[in-house]
Formats: C-alpha cells, structure tokens, sequence
C-alpha cells in the first residue's frame, strides 16, 4: 500500500478486550466500517488479550472484513502477525523494541510509531521507513494502563508542528474534544472508546464526518 496521509482522518483502534465479547467486537467493527472509518487498527494487548491460535483466527477474520469495506489494517506490535494476514502495516510503540530494527522487519508494510514527547521524537527522528506517527495520550485514557502522562492540545500541537511526517492523534479523544484536536493541524485522530463505547456508532462517525470535512478546504 502506497502510503496517503488522508486515511488517517478517521482512525479507529480495537481488539477484542476492549468490548465485552468477540461477537461485540465484530459487530463494532462492522458497524464502524459501514459507518466510515478510513483505518483500522487491530490492537489485541492488555488484560483479556487473546494470544496465539486465536489472535490469529480473529486478525483473519479482521483482514476479510477490512478488505470487504476497502478499509487498510494496520496490526499493532506484531510484524509477524502483519505479514501473515496480508495486513497493511504495523504499528509499534516506543517501548516494543528498538525502532530501527522493527522498521526493517516491518518490510513493505505501512509503518507507524508512537510519540509521546519531543525525547521520543528525537530518538526516531533520523530514521528513514517511518511513514506516520501516533501522537500522544492528549488526554487521560482507561483504554490503555501503561499509557504515558497526557500531552494536551499544546503538547500535541509542538509535535504535531514538529514532525516531519504524518501525524495521527491518540489519547482520550471524545466527540466533545474533537474539534480542539483537529485544530492542531494534526492528519486524523484514532480512538478506541469514542466508538467502542459509543451507543450509537453511525451517529459518532457521522458528526466525526462532519467535523473532518469542515476542516478540509
Ligand atoms: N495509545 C495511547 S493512548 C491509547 C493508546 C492505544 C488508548 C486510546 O484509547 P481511547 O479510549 O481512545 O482513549
Ligand atoms: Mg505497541
């Protein structure tokens, strides 16, 4: 996949611990993809994680219904898993191994890194093969229990000025902050809760429509 900055409007992040079930999973999933995310990112990690056979047997299943909405998967922390299921790319965070090598093992695959600060920043800075960056937690976030202290609007708007490439924002993000992330001048915002949780899921991504198209000019 040649890499366009535009599908990181609308990025949404899940794996099966973060709702009740599997069947609520790929429900949610369905629902997001009718509803108009540009990307998807399977994220399996943390407490109820699946691991082997059966991460496997959902991240093929995640790639049939990615392809059949035409949406690109990203695969989080697993460059083998990635390759296995013909994902799109891979997402690392900063604490999953040194950058340079997993962005080789990364091979043609879409390669994105978590920043949560300008010493993370530089730390990547002189790599090539990076394609966009997640930053933050902007916000507090449950979704994530090791996640590293919020960077606000302020901190976000530095890097995302800062950066080089493509930047997506993370952390916390609901439909009442929405508008202040994307004023940064930041390329997307990716979510887990915001739609996860979301009691009504069509709705959400209706008015995250709205505000993208609103920014665009
Ligand atoms: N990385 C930084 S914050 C976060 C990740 C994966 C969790 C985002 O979840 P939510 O529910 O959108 O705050
Ligand atoms: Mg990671």
């Amino acid at each position: 996949m040649r890499f366009d900055p535009a599908v990181l409007a609308r990025y949404f992040v899940c794996g099966t611990q973060d709702v009740a079930n599997e069947t609520v999973f790929f429900d949610v999933l369905t629902q997001a993809l009718q509803s108009g995310i540009t990307l998807f990112q399977y994220r399996e990690k943390g407490p109820g994680a699946l691991t082997g056979n059966d991460k496997l047997r959902v991240a093929q299943q995640v790639r049939d219904l990615t392809q059949q909405y035409d949406v690109p998967l990203i695969i989080n922390d697993d460059v083998a898993l990635a390759h296995t299921v013909h994902a799109d790319g891979v997402h690392f965070g900063q604490g999953d191994g040194e950058p340079a090598e997993n962005i080789q093992t990364a091979g043609n695959l879409v390669v994105g890194i978590s920043v949560s600060n300008q010493q993370e920043y530089a730390r990547i800075a002189h790599l090539a093969g990076i394609d966009h960056i997640g930053v933050g937690p902007v916000y507090p976030t449950t979704s994530k229990a090791d996640a590293k202290p919020a960077i606000g609007v302020t901190g976000l708007q530095t890097l995302v000025a800062t950066s080089q490439w493509p930047s997506v924002a993370i952390g916390g993000i609901q439909t009442d902050n929405l508008a202040a992330v994307l004023a940064t001048g930041v390329d997307g915002a990716a979510v887990i809760s915001m739609i996860s949780q979301s009691q009504n899921i069509a709705a959400t991504l209706a008015f995250w429509q709205q505000i993208t198209t609103k920014k665009e000019p």
